[in-house]
């Protein structure tokens, strides 16, 4: 188990206040790295997630910065490294989704979805790098999505955002692979959270449909995540370069079945 334990290791989570951030953050805890929990709603939020972590006998710290500001981020990092440490691992998870039809959808909409789905990996990558490759090692984790590989009505500012860190994720491990840093993607399939939240109780349509178009048959549990992430934040992913791992329940792999078939 050597192979997959981050002792010693210093990670940086965006977005682990809750959801599935929380949820590979603790895996990534019990792992044994430090966290460092980003958020940008409130301190007390983070307070409380830094709470949880404690609890569970991870240790953890919390930061308030807006990912999306470079000013604030690099000021972040320095106060972090200063604090506790240099980042080992980065896990670019904060997201944000506004589910419109694109004919109605306002500019100002989209861009907002691009800038913290799509700009802050970038922003917090940029940074958190440079520290990685002067060290000569390093894990990256952008959060994707099913949407990076498939459309759905309503999503496409959070798709086309989604799709280009796809390909922001390859390109990240394009240039820095050889500095011995290994970036990688995780792309859930349909998880039980509060972003969909809205879409998944029961009788709404669209719940039926997921749970009947996941050959697994159910919503993802966000504990389903930390395999993965501890996997490619660890030494048993140093030749795994520029690859998303969707889990997503076999969603992918379908084309789906007719409902009455079993
Ligand atoms: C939606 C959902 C999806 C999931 C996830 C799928 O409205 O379709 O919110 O976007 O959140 O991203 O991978």
């Amino acid at each position: 188990m050597e192979l997959f334990s981050l002792t010693g290791k210093t990670a940086l989570i965006t977005g682990g206040t809750h959801g599935l951030g929380m949820a590979i953050a603790t895996g990534i805890g019990k792992a044994g790295a430090t966290l460092i929990i980003n958020g940008n709603s409130s301190q007390e939020k983070i307070d409380k997630a830094v709470a949880f972590y404690n609890e569970q006998d991870i240790k953890a710290y919390g930061y308030k910065f807006d990912v999306s500001s470079e000013k604030e981020v690099v000021a972040a990092l320095n106060q972090i490294e200063s604090d506790i440490a240099p980042i080992d691992i980065l896990v670019n998870n904060a997201g944000i989704i506004k589910r419109t039809p694109m004919v109605d959808m306002e500019v100002a909409d989209f861009e907002q979805v691009l800038k913290i789905d799509l700009v802050a990996p970038f922003i917090m990558a940029k940074h958190v790098v440079k520290g990685m490759i002067t060290r000569g090692e390093g894990k990256i984790i952008n959060m994707c999505s099913m949407m990076s590989e498939l459309g759905r009505n309503t999503v496409g500012a959070y798709a086309a955002a989604k799709g280009g860190l796809k390909m922001l994720t390859k390109n990240m491990a394009t240039e820095w692979a050889k500095h011995n840093i290994q970036v990688n993607g995780i792309g859930p399939g349909y998880f039980a959270t509060s972003q969909t939240a809205p879409i998944r109780v029961d009788g709404h349509p669209f719940n039926d449909f997921i749970v009947g178009r996941t050959p697994a048959g159910r919503w993802g549990d966000p504990d389903d995540l930390q395999g993965t992430a501890i996997f490619l934040s660890s030494k048993a992913s140093n030749f795994v370069n520029g690859q998303i791992v969707y889990v997503d329940g076999g969603i992918l792999a379908t084309i789906g079945k007719p409902a009455n078939e079993d």
